[in-house]
């Protein structure tokens, strides 16, 4: 049987394949992540790798699982050690990290996720959580009525939401005259740093409720004294899978249960308010700044909005990866009319180059190394459409424009949940609101019925004055998806 990599066989791996070159067991512990999965793995993870190379020790990590232990059971087995292989056309280039200490299981364990929490030596706690693990409700305040949350109030010391372990920890640490950990937000939030603070400050306001009046006002206490600098993540990270677990590990002569693949673009923008200190980010190409917000917009509208374009359209044309649906000439040039309609609600004077980062995004889009699938995607629509088509859209309508491109992509995302179970498998991808789409579904509604209601699950555009021409445009769009589809649907914008 091969052997697993570990830290007693990482040295001995092919000289093509970069290790950590420092000493790990005299690396301590100063971050806690939630959320170790594939994209931490591949973006913050990788830039600790290199400060704690460039000896900053005390800036280990401690991955957290908020739900399985597969992380943990892939690597716990290797010392926490994991192949990044960054992949491109022109071949692939191995880096075995070593920034995650330890992991932990949440739900097996809560205790011992708090203990890391309140432990002194953390300084910050990153998140990559996904969407929909925030909790939000459809006009975006905390979901109070979602049964994780209500648990968490409940049971304030055996959390299992992200906010109930912060506010646990905070509360202790506070109590223990222990200084607060920065909250870094990594996910895909429109200002994910003020977002998650208000969320949280929500949380804690309702817990205080609870609580004897001395033991109160955590809510104030996170509201005035806990830095929650936002930040703008990016690096394009498909799922793994199986036959490159065989190759990567054919390639390193030992076995790695859990590689993550990636391309070699990678960017991270953060604002600069770390009170307890932060890792000398800079030096490996983090961008520290004073505002985040105008490079996160850039890359939520433009990146990740064609990217959710590219999926629907992709998966309605029967195109499994983003590469190929990419090259569909008619997805192309729809692309790059989407991105013209986006570019205006960018701010003008905030420097930023619009022209070479779409340019940019062309390239990374046509990576065929990558397989980067349409229907990875496609999962959670209605959380990342509002940041990321709905409020572009928003702003073009209010602006007079007719945002036809954008609404076409809130309609290929109805149309792409509608194909579930017909022309494309049952869960090709999931949502938070499937129960409730699929209700919708059974009730044989208008085109323009089904969008309306839809808006209203979401939330998309909820009290704002453009909702109904919104609504109108979708419609419009949906009418010709479900009599021709995406072909039809382009069609009528006169692209072929
Ligand atoms: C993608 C993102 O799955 C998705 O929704 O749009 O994960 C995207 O690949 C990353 O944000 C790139 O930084």
């Amino acid at each position: 049987m091969t052997s697993r990599l570990s830290n007693d066989t990482v040295q001995a791996l092919p000289a093509s394949v970069a290790v950590p070159s420092y000493d790990r067991a005299r690396v301590a512990p100063g971050i806690v992540h939630l959320g170790v999965g594939a994209f931490h793995r591949a973006h913050q993870a990788a830039y600790v790798d290199q400060c704690l190379a460039e000896g900053e020790t005390d800036w280990g990590i401690v991955g957290v699982s908020l739900r399985s232990g597969d992380t943990r059971d892939a690597l716990a087995p290797q010392d926490g050690l994991y192949t990044l292989a960054v992949r491109d056309s022109g071949g692939e280039s191995l880096h075995v990290i070593g920034s995650i200490l330890s992991l932990l299981v949440a739900p097996e364990n809560p205790s011992a996720v708090l203990a890391a929490l309140t432990d002194p030596r953390t300084r910050i706690v990153t998140l990559t959580i996904t969407e929909k693990a925030y909790l939000r409700a459809a006009g975006g305040e905390l979901d109070a009525a979602h049964p994780d949350i209500v648990h968490d109030l409940a049971n304030p010391h055996m959390p299992k939401t992200a906010h109930g372990f912060l506010a646990e920890s905070l509360a202790r640490r506070r109590a223990a005259g222990c200084q607060p950990f920065t909250v870094l937000c990594c996910d895909n939030l429109p200002t994910n740093g003020a977002t998650l603070h208000r969320l949280l400050v929500e949380f804690a306001a309702l817990r205080d409720a609870r609580l004897a009046a001395g033991d109160a006002r955590l809510a104030q206490h996170i509201a005035d004294e806990v830095a929650f600098p936002s930040s703008m993540v990016d690096r394009i990270v498909p799922a793994t899978t199986n036959a490159d677990r065989r190759r990567i590990s054919d390639q390193l002569g030992v076995e790695d249960a859990w590689p993550v693949m990636t391309e070699p673009f990678r960017q991270w923008v953060i604002e600069d308010d770390f009170p307890a200190g932060r890792p000398f980010w800079e030096k490996f190409g983090v961008t520290m700044v004073g505002d985040v917000g105008p490079f996160e917009d850039m890359k939520l509208r433009l990146l990740n909005g064609a990217h959710s374009a590219i999926a629907y359209l992709g998966l309605l044309s029967g195109h499994a990866t983003v590469d190929r649906a990419f090259a569909d000439p008619a997805i192309r040039q729809f692309v790059d009319r989407l991105w013209a309609e986006a570019i205006p609600t960018l701010p003008a004077d905030a420097g930023l180059d619009t022209a070479d980062y779409t340019a940019q995004l062309a390239q990374r889009f046509s990576n065929t190394a990558l397989a980067h699938r349409t229907a990875q995607i496609a999962n959670d629509g209605s959380q990342k459409l509002p940041q990321r088509i709905v409020a572009s859209a928003m702003e073009r309508s209010e602006a007079g424009a007719v945002p036809e491109h954008l609404t076409l992509v809130v309609a290929a995302w109805i149309a792409a949940c509608e194909a579930r179970g017909r022309t494309l498998p049952e869960n090709h991808f999931t949502d938070p609101l499937d129960l409730a789409l699929a209700a919708l579904g059974t009730r044989h509604l208008s085109a323009g019925e089904t969008v309306a209601a839809v808006f209203d699950l979401a939330g998309f555009a909820k009290d704002h004055a453009e909702r109904q021409t919104l609504i109108e445009l979708v419609a419009t769009h949906l009418v010709h998806f479900r009599q021709g589809g995406p072909a039809l649907v382009l069609a009528a914008l006169g692209i072929h």
